[in-house]
């Protein structure tokens, strides 16, 4: 055996899992050269400007192009009727719904695509759009969902009225898209008769928006002599639109090529099939030449994927120690006009029934309605794991309210109702099977950071005072890594992912994914992984996701997935590689497979250390034909990766603000965040992921909403409305982490991506909430902006 440092050395210049490497792609983004979609020119491309509805819910009586037709530089203008001949008016969403390519009679949301105006630059294009005369008729609007089912509401989706169901069960009201629930009913309405205390709040998650930098878009081309389609797309998932672009337009899916470059943002904005990208594609098709459309920031914050708009009622029941006896968690939720979500086929209501969060509840159950209203469809984005931020939100609250109400310290009712570390894996009684968790240790460790006493004897200081302080815990579990095949598909495709590697000659690797990076740094990451598995710098090794030619089938970079299942793919198929490396070392070392062991970078032979082949001699055997009998030329793997369970992140966080009671102004004193993600791969990489998620967890507790009039106009869609915090508002972000691998992934690695921003802001709203506790407050709802805080000084009277 070599000495331990030179060992060490060897592993250091790998640069492999556990190492902060900065990130590769960096290199190309800090001096200007990433290449994003509206990067893509091609020779003879036209442009493509939407016609958006003004109204929220119209009948179209006529559309009028004469005057955009006649507008220098318009070459045509596409309308729902110009797609109807091809079929294409129309086009199935990743919820199981269809949604209007190109409004087909009517609109269902303000600023719905109503035309498509084709011209030689963008600016004739918008001037073309400007220009179509659109005739409508307007009618009554829901923008409330808790009005939606009314008996006389007026109907929004004309189109599947009659259907008794659209994917998810039966329908009990024409703008009635689904009811899901989860959970022994019985058991806990018997829980809640039988205990000494119950608690009920009803809490809003408000619709926000991931409002990603780079706003949506695409460049179509369709090629009339080859029938080949090409589509260069700003895609978290290039694979699942190809396959919705195969089944919508009949063309071989072989014959379709997605190509997401580099992405300005996704935070699940760009998982959805927008009607945009279908109207640009037809545009090629019709015209063929390429066809350009890419939205604005108003566009883009108006019409494409939101999140939450999700209204909760939450209940517990405990014992009059706080030990919680049972869960009773409804939610209405409002999907807009279309239900077009990425939503796993049996969890239309996404992973919601996590809800029960880090505790021991015995008796449990979740029902979740979905609505459409009159407002732009979505519902799933922004770090959310499909639903888990509204349920940790719910649970963290909840389990606030109910400390308060009991008069029990918001950590210790956390402690005694934990589910414990020898209880794991533990089933929770709406049915998920945590894999792994110590909660306790991850709690005491971050309330001893922060010195939780003595801020609670602050904290009573001040009020004493009458100042206010607040002091917010939580202790969330999240639930990523969609998912097992056999409960978890989209459109029928199981939720694998994918991974397949080239080793070349002299030892360079070649690594495709089914994943799309957003900036999450997947071009270092899965080439730390693959450095460890197989002892080859992680300098030499090229990562490419994204373009569907190249790389194998996979559902793509959404709800933390990437690390839980292309991690694991990434080192199964590398670990193919070793094994046939490990054949190869054998027959030149001329000893039996059980006689190597593997170090760092080479196989040594077992009691002759000093015989050994290294990885890069074996990379180039492997091309000769100094091979064992029978044995293929190459050192290439893929793997296809069924997770057998999903991963359950947890983290253990504490707020501390101050709130001026005359202004409301709100001031995030401390925040401190341990998070546990299992193994780590790249520390560095992990810390920037929990920056961002804390900030948009920020931005979500603090400021966004997307405001309607009743009328359902849009109230805040651009950037001087909607809140995005920058440098100047943003917390400083303390960051600790404990390490609990994760059971049956191969790395014993979780995702991490989303945890910040799950756990982030209940955090926050328990800590603005807490600050009022001692006023017999148990609840307000997001953002809690200063005016809204104000408000609520003022009601109470403090204010002055
Ligand atoms: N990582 C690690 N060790 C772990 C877990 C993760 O080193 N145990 C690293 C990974 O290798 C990866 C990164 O952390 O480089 C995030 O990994 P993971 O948690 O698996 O999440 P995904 O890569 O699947 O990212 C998806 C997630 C989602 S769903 C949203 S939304 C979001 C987020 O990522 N959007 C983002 N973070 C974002 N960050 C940026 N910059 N831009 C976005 O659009
Ligand atoms: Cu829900 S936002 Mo991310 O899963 O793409």
């Amino acid at each position: 055996m070599g000495n331990m440092s030179e060992l060490q050395e060897r592993e250091q210049q790998l640069q492999g899992m556990g190492a902060s490497l900065p990130r590769k792609e960096d290199a190309r983004f800090i001096r200007g050269q990433g290449s994003y979609v509206d990067d893509v020119k091609l020779p003879g491309m036209l442009f493509g400007a939407l016609v958006r509805s003004p109204y929220a819910h119209a009948r179209i009586k006529s559309i009028d192009k004469t005057r955009a037709l006649a507008s220098p530089g318009v070459v045509a203008v596409l309308t729902a009727d110009d797609l109807k001949p091809v079929n294409l008016h129309w086009m199935p969403t990743l919820g199981g719904d269809v949604q209007a390519v190109l409004a087909d009679k009517k609109v269902c949301f303000q600023m719905q695509e109503v035309a498509m105006v084709l011209a030689t630059d963008r600016y004739a294009a918008a001037d073309g759009a400007a220009l179509v005369e659109v005739d409508y008729e307007e009618l009554p609007a829901i923008v409330d969902p808790k009005k939606s089912m009314l008996p006389d509401a007026p109907v929004i989706r004309e189109d599947i009225a009659d259907k008794k169901e659209v994917g998810h069960g039966p329908r009990t009201h024409p703008n009635h898209i689904f009811t899901w629930e989860a959970g022994d009913k019985a058991a806990a309405d018997a829980a809640f008769a039988n205990a000494a205390i119950t608690v009920k709040e009803e809490i809003l998650n408000p619709r926000v928006h991931p409002c990603p930098l780079e706003t949506c878009g695409c460049v179509a081309s369709f090629s009339k002599p080859t029938g080949q389609l090409t589509v260069y797309l700003t895609s978290q998932a290039p694979h699942l639109v190809r396959t919705v672009l195969a089944m919508l337009s009949g063309i071989a899916e072989s014959k379709i090529r997605v190509v997401s470059g580099d992405i300005g943002g996704g935070f699940g904005n760009k998982v959805p099939v927008y009607p945009g990208y279908v109207a640009a594609i037809v545009a090629s098709i019709v015209t063929g030449v390429p066809v350009k459309w890419i939205e604005s920031r108003i566009d883009n914050i108006s019409t494409t994927g939101f999140a939450r708009d999700y209204h909760g009622v939450g209940e517990l029941a405990a014992d009059a120690n706080g030990r919680i006896k049972g869960l009773r968690f409804t939610a209405l939720a409002d999907h807009g006009a279309f239900n077009s979500h990425v939503s796993a086929t049996k969890f239309p209501a996404g992973l919601f029934s996590i809800c029960t969060g880090s505790y021991d509840i015995p008796n449990a159950y979740c029902r979740v309605d979905a609505v459409y209203t009159n407002k732009a469809p979505g519902g799933v984005a922004y770090r959310c794991s499909l639903r888990v931020t509204e349920a940790v939100y719910l649970i963290e609250r909840m389990i606030d309210v109910l400390a308060q109400k009991l008069g029990i310290d918001k950590a210790e009712i956390r402690r005694r109702n934990f589910v414990r570390a020898e209880q794991f894996p533990y089933t929770t009684s709406l049915g998920w099977t945590m894999d792994s968790g110590n909660y306790e240790p991850a709690l005491d460790k971050v309330l001893k950071a922060v010195d939780y006493d003595g801020l609670r004897r602050e904290q009573a200081e001040k009020r004493a005072k009458g100042e206010l302080m607040g002091i917010g815990i939580s202790t969330f579990t999240e639930i990523v890594g969609a998912g097992p095949t056999k409960v978890c598909d989209i459109l029928g495709i199981g939720l694998f992912d994918s991974c397949e590697i080239r080793v070349h000659p002299t030892g360079g690797v070649i690594a495709r994914l089914g994943t799309m990076s957003q900036g999450q740094g997947h071009a270092t990451t899965y080439a730390q992984i693959i450095a460890t598995e197989l002892g080859l710098p992680a300098s030499d090794i090229v990562v490419e996701e994204g373009d569907t030619d190249k790389a194998p089938y996979g559902a793509g970079t959404w709800g933390s997935r990437s690390t839980p299942v292309s991690g694991a793919a990434t080192a199964q198929a590398a670990r193919k590689i070793r094994e046939k490396a490990r054949k190869i070392a054998a027959h030149l070392l001329e000893v039996g497979e059980g006689d190597l062991d593997w170090e760092v970078d080479r196989f040594r032979v077992k009691g002759n250390p000093e015989q050994a082949k290294t990885m890069k001699e074996i990379c180039m055997v492997a091309h000769t034909g100094n091979l064992p009998a029978g044995m293929e030329q190459g050192l290439n793997a893929v793997s296809y990766y069924d997770p057998p369970n999903m991963t359950y992140p947890f983290g253990a966080y504490v707020c501390v603000v101050d709130i001026d009671k005359y202004t409301g102004e709100t001031k995030v004193r401390r925040f401190y965040a341990l998070d546990d993600c299992g193994t780590r791969i790249n520390p560095m990489i992990i810390e920037g992921q929990i920056h961002g998620g804390l900030t948009e967890a920020f931005a979500v507790a603090m400021g966004q909403q997307m405001p309607f009039d009743e009328n359902g106009n849009h109230l805040g869609n651009s950037l001087m409305d909607y809140f995005l915090p920058t440098a100047v508002e943003t917390p400083h972000w303390e960051t600790d982490h404990t390490v609990t691998p994760c059971p049956h992934h191969p790395l014993g690695a979780k995702g991490v991506a989303e945890s910040p921003h799950v756990g982030g802001i209940p955090c926050i709203s328990n800590a603005v909430i807490d600050a009022f506790a001692h006023l017999g407050v148990t609840h307000m709802d997001m953002p809690h902006s200063a005016y809204r805080v104000w408000r609520q000084c003022h009601a109470l009277g403090i204010d002055r």
